[in-house]
This record gives structure tokens, C-alpha cells and sequence, in this order.
């Protein structure tokens, strides 16, 4: 039977002009994208990188795919291999790349083909302060992002660091495009809370995709 008001089908939450939440889109896969992750992070684990002004993220990261976004005392940067440890990154997922890509049609940007995936690891009150994401080469690409494990207050705002933001929470499966006009938004991550989440644990994970190059 069909029910429209059922709360266990996904559903989208617009935030701004190109920029859309689909709740719980990708809840039913949530397991093997936690697979996925454990496999890419036993061949290149999470590390705490230093940014160029020397503070340690206190969010642990890792990627997989052509590219992959990291930075030291050079500053942030796109590279083949990660500059911690030499290694080309770990391919990334048929999983991962189809939910990128089905999402990001569903949200009205077609041919989105991207070739890094930035995966963040979150562990109580580890945070993301407000930034914009603008090491990519083309803005028109959009961003995918995928919320796994513990819940989070996702932080939207403006153009300028200082503009009004909006909270929401991002919950295990959601997933969030975001491109054309919103693409240059400032956005942040609050402390996360301590729990404990019976798939991952005392963790939050969250996939960014991204057309890198
Ligand atoms: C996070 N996300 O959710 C951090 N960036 O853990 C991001 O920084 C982000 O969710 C660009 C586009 C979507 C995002
Ligand atoms: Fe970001």
C-alpha cells in the first residue's frame, strides 16, 4: 500500500536556492557506505591534519578517489596522493559514486561526475568552523554531502563569514546538494555531542563529493 504520510520515506527539504536536503536518502544503504568507509580507512586511516596555521583539526580525515583534499603547512590543496604518507587514495566505491550521482540528479544538477571524496570523522566535540568550500576548480559542480553515525548541527549561512545562519540537524542518511547560487556559502559543523549511534558507534562520519579538478 501507498502511504503518502508515511515518515519513513525519504523526503526533500529545500534550504536555499540550489541547495537541497533529502532526508533520509541514503538510510538504507547506511551499512554498506559504513563498510565502505572501514575498508578505504584500513588502506589509508583518518589522521588529524595541522592547518597552515599549525592547529589540530580536531575532526580525523580520509578520502578515496582520483583526488583527495587535505592540507598541512603548505596550505589546503587537491592531490593524486596524500601528502602525509606518499599514497594514492583508495579508489573510490561504485556504491559511493552512484549515490553522488543519483542525488545530485535529483536535485536538478545533471552530469555530475566527481572525482574526490572527502570522508570526515567526527568524535565528541570535534567541530568544523564556518568556511566555504572554494578549492574546487569549477563552482558549477555541485557538492554531495552524506551524514552518517551521530547527529549533527549542520551550520548554512552567507556570502560573509559574518552573515545569519541557519542550524539544522543532518541525521544518519541524509544528504545534502549544493551548487549554482548557494555553492559559495559559508557552512560549518557545531561540536558534536557525545553518543554512542548502534552503527557507528561514538562517531559521526560525513562523505563530501566533489568534481576536484
Ligand atoms: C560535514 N560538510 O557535514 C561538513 N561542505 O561534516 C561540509 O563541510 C560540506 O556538507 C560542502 C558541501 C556540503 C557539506
Ligand atoms: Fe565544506
Amino acid at each position: 500500500m501507498l502511504d503518502l504520510f508515511s515518515e519513513d520515506s525519504p523526503w526533500q527539504e529545500p534550504l536555499a536556492e540550489g541547495a537541497v536536503i533529502l532526508r533520509l536518502r541514503a538510510r538504507d544503504i547506511a551499512e554498506r557506505l559504513y563498510q565502505e568507509i572501514l575498508c578505504i580507512a584500513d588502506q589509508n586511516p583518518f589522521v588529524h591534519r595541522i592547518t597552515p596555521g599549525g592547529h589540530r583539526m580536531s575532526v580525523a580525515m580520509t578520502n578515496c578517489g582520483d583526488l583527495g583534499w587535505s592540507t598541512d603547512s603548505r596550505g589546503y590543496q587537491y592531490s593524486e596522493r596524500d601528502t602525509q604518507n606518499g599514497r594514492a587514495w583508495p579508489a573510490m566505491p561504485t556504491l559511493f559514486r552512484h549515490l553522488a550521482q543519483e542525488t545530485a540528479r535529483e536535485a536538478g544538477f545533471t552530469d555530475f561526475n566527481p572525482d574526490a571524496c572527502l570522508i570526515n570523522r567526527y568524535e565528541p566535540g570535534a567541530k568544523l568552523t564556518l568556511h566555504q568550500d572554494k578549492d574546487e576548480k569549477d563552482m558549477r559542480q555541485p557538492i554531495v554531502s552524506v551524514s552518517l553515525g551521530l547527529p549533527a548541527v549542520f551550520q548554512f549561512g552567507g556570502f560573509e563569514r559574518g552573515d545569519a545562519t541557519q542550524r539544522v540537524l543532518l541525521e544518519q542518511g541524509d544528504v545534502v546538494v549544493w551548487g549554482g547560487p548557494s555553492r559559495l556559502r559559508y557552512h560549518g559543523i557545531l561540536p558534536l555531542k557525545p553518543g554512542v549511534h548502534p552503527l557507528t558507534g561514538a562517531f559521526r562520519y560525513n562523505l563530501t563529493f566533489r568534481r576536484a579538478h
